[in-house]
């Protein structure tokens, strides 16, 4: 199981790496999602936890700190509680960085995979992620000017 990851974030790397040195055109984009979503198998696991999270538009989530631990597999209810378009995206740090430039680049991007989720005012969706290893983690919400205005949550499992 442990080599299986290893060669899922390896391939990651790589694809990420072909992403960085190149176009940032949708398909690239839409690969690299896929390939993080194979990597966790968070739909496919069972959730141990429940948290809810409001998104709104004092540009933060609340509550944001969820005290997660590692092996843990979260199930995020995110609501939209503002009056605007917000976004739940969650992945280890180095991760999320990259598809935040993507976002720059394509700003009107949608999102429904594995990790992040586009929410229209009032909607409900659900991220269940499987912290399956340790390491320094984010949720945040790439419309343009919100991360810069503070809606993120940095966290270490
Ligand atoms: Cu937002």
């Amino acid at each position: 199981m442990k080599k299986h990851i290893l060669l899922g974030s390896l391939l990651l790397l790589i694809s990420n790496m072909a992403i960085a040195g190149g176009a940032h055109v949708m398909d690239e984009h839409n690969n690299g999602m896929k390939n993080m979503s194979k990597m966790d198998h968070s739909s496919q696991q069972t959730p141990t936890r429940t948290i809810n999270v409001a998104a709104s538009d004092m540009m933060r989530f609340t509550p944001e700190n969820w005290n997660i631990k590692s092996d843990e597999v979260i199930k995020f209810v995110v609501t939209n509680t503002g009056n605007m378009e917000h976004e739940f995206v969650i992945g280890n740090l180095s991760e999320m960085r990259e598809h935040a430039q993507m976002m720059k680049a394509m700003p009107s991007m949608k999102h429904d995979e594995a990790n992040a989720v586009s929410l229209a005012p009032g909607e409900v969706k659900n991220v269940v992620f499987a912290f399956n290893s340790s390491g320094k983690f984010q949720v945040a919400c790439n419309v343009p000017g919100h991360f810069e205005a503070g809606m993120k949550v940095n966290f270490i499992i």
